[in-house]
């Protein structure tokens, strides 16, 4: 796993919801200074600018939301993360969340050809565990994590060849899951850390304990970061706010254990909808986060003014 090796990689996909802004979060990052900001820690950069999606020949469902594009942008996606895997570490900008279905199916696909798990790292206010049966607003975005674990009802998307078990998904950051999630995840075996906990036990202690899975497997991880992690003080960039997120201190926590770990091997930027911004500064805080996770420390953040 060659970690020197940045791979951009702009997913401008805004088919997993109805409201739309999400396709602008790529220029939005690389507005935002990600490229300088990586280039910055001495690590090789490339951005392979904006995928396009496949254009599958079916017509809309009536109860999910652009299905078809969502199909496609999982086909295009699932093979550019193939393709770029071996070569070093993609970071796929959003765009959705439900771009995930594309790059996790795309990373497990390379895990198996590396004989190593792959485990994936959810930090998001909602667990995006419905199926297309199960949820209510047809919004595929809510969905991308039932599809990577193999849940039934995805007829349409390709194929899961190498699900993840429920056992190697870890959320941190839940304060939003509607009932037919909960009643799914209560099921199963995922490593889940709601903001309650958090409050109570600091964010530290679920992360570290993920890891050591990770580790203990010889695995690789999948980290996906939804800007709705964060509180909407920080991070108002965002379609739906939930109040009560992570602190700008607890997100850098994670990022900065996640670079000690030596673990990543992959990471989406998703749901930031840069029309809703304030003068850029959830863009800003993502590309903070995101240099972070690869390495940079906190004396050497620069200064931001908005
Ligand atoms: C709800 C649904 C959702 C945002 C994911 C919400 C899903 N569970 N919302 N990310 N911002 O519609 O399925
Ligand atoms: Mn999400
Ligand atoms: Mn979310
Ligand atoms: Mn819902």
């Amino acid at each position: 796993m060659d970690t020197n090796n940045v791979i951009l990689v702009g997913a401008p996909m805004d088919s997993g919801k109805r409201r739309q802004g999400c396709r602008m979060g790529p220029d939005a990052y690389r507005v935002a200074g990600l490229q300088s900001a990586l280039s910055d820690l001495g690590l090789h950069l490339r951005d392979l600018g904006d995928i396009t999606p496949d254009i599958p020949d079916m017509s809309e469902h009536s109860h999910l939301f652009a299905l078809p594009e969502c199909i496609g942008w999982t086909k295009a996606l699932s093979r550019v993360a193939q393709d770029v895997a071996p070569q070093g570490l993609p970071i796929f900008m959003g765009g959705d969340h439900a771009l995930s279905m594309g790059t996790v199916l795309g990373m497990a696909q390379h895990a198996e050809r590396i004989e190593r798990p792959l485990f994936v790292l959810w930090l998001d206010a909602h667990s995006d565990f419905h199926t297309p049966e199960s949820t209510d607003s047809g919004n595929l975005h809510g969905t991308p994590v039932a599809y990577f674990t193999g849940q039934p009802g995805f007829d349409d998307f390709p194929p899961v060849s190498s699900p993840v078990p429920t056992d190697r998904v870890g959320m941190i950051g839940l304060r939003s899951v509607d009932p037919a999630e909960r009643a799914r995840l209560e099921q199963d075996r995922a490593m889940l850390a709601d903001m309650r906990s958090i409050d109570e036990n600091g964010i530290k202690a679920p992360l570290m304990a993920f890891l050591e899975r990770v580790r203990a497997a010889d695995g690789i991880l999948h980290v996906s970061l939804d800007v709705d992690f964060l509180d909407p003080s920080i991070a108002p960039a965002v379609g739906t706010t939930v109040p009560g997120g992570a602190t700008e201190r607890e997100a850098h926590l994670v990022m900065e254990l996640l670079h000690e770990s030596g673990l990543v091997c992959s990471l989406d930027l998703v749901e930031l909808n840069p029309f809703l911004d304030e003068r850029g500064r959830t863009a800003k805080l993502m590309v903070d986060l995101a240099a972070s996770l690869l390495g940079r420390r906190i004396f050497d953040r620069p200064t931001r003014s908005f």
